[in-house]
């Protein structure tokens, strides 16, 4: 795929923004690549994804500047639409997807990680909404998910001032749950989907969703929608599985075994 990669190593893949010449940065087409990648991805086969940018310097440096420059109002709002529709999608994509930031996560591209379900991050990172200093608002859900995030006095306050903050900033306001060596960001960030992929692709997937969709709504729908979720994965081969080697288990400590969990 032109600016997009995808590897798939055993039940993780890695989705790599690969446009280095302009820091990854987000043009129509990139959108389009990462798209049609997401169209590929084999649900039956793959349990995480690891969303993470070419080289050691950038993760995405933004919405390309260069492409918005000329855009019309309906052509901005287009385009608006366009990266808002695959970050939802992204967001809302039925497995995990962690955001491994290697450097510069600006505007779009700090926006993109937080459309993922948790950003770890290599100790160069460095993270901003530069929009207001562009002339512009965050238009691919800036304002939205980082208020979510992170507060929305913290993020009134980036957003406002349209200033970078780096790797340490962001874990010790809760936007990364984790800062590592550039060399270690990849290596952890497989462990993660690794441990990720080994327990139960639908209660994760069902987990997911819960979380998401429950926070939309009140207290009181929220626990409706779980419950629904956590009766969902009744019947199925690996609820059935993991409960009885956890019977087994107890019956006899030798008779454990890892459960490898069949998405069924
Ligand atoms: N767009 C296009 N090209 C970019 C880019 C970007 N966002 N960021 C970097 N590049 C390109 C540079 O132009 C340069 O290209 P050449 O000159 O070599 O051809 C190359 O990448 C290397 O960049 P630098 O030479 O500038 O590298 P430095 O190390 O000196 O600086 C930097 C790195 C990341 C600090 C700097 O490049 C920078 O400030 N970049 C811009 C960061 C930024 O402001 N990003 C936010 C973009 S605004 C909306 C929809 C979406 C959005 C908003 C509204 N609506 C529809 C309402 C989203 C907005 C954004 O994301």
């Amino acid at each position: 795929m032109g600016f997009v990669d995808y590897e798939v190593k055993d039940k993780i893949a890695i989705i790599t923004i690969n446009r280095p010449k302009a820091l990854n940065a987000l043009n129509s087409e990139v959108l389009d690549d990462l798209n049609a990648v997401l169209d590929g991805v084999d649900l039956e086969a793959v349990r995480c994804l690891i969303l993470t940018g070419a080289g050691d310097k950038s993760f995405v440096a933004g919405a390309d500047i260069g492409e918005m420059s000329t855009l019309t109002k309906a052509e901005g709002e287009a385009f608006g639409k366009k990266g808002n529709d695959i970050f939802r999608r992204l967001e809302t994509f039925p497995i995990p997807v962690i955001a491994a930031i290697n450097g510069f996560a600006l505007g779009g591209g700090c926006e993109i990680s937080m459309s993922c379900d948790f950003r770890i991050c290599s100790e160069n990172a460095m993270f901003g909404q530069p929009e207001v200093g562009l002339g512009i608002t965050p238009g691919f859900g800036g304002t939205q998910r980082l208020a979510r995030l992170i507060g929305a006095g913290m993020a009134k306050q980036l957003i406002y001032t349209a200033r970078n903050i780096k790797a340490d900033e962001a874990l010790r306001i809760g936007l990364v749950n984790q800062v590592v060596a550039l060399e270690e960001l990849l290596p952890t960030a497989e462990k993660l989907a690794s441990t990720i992929a080994k327990n139960a692709p639908i209660a994760v997937r069902a987990c997911k969703k819960a979380i998401n969709d429950g926070l939309e709504v009140d207290m009181d729908k929220a626990i409706e929608i779980e419950e629904k979720l956590f009766g969902s994965c009744f019947e199925s081969e690996d609820q059935r599985e993991g409960m009885a080697n956890f019977l087994r288990k107890k019956d006899d400590p030798a008779k454990v075994k890892v459960v490898d969990f069949k998405n069924k």
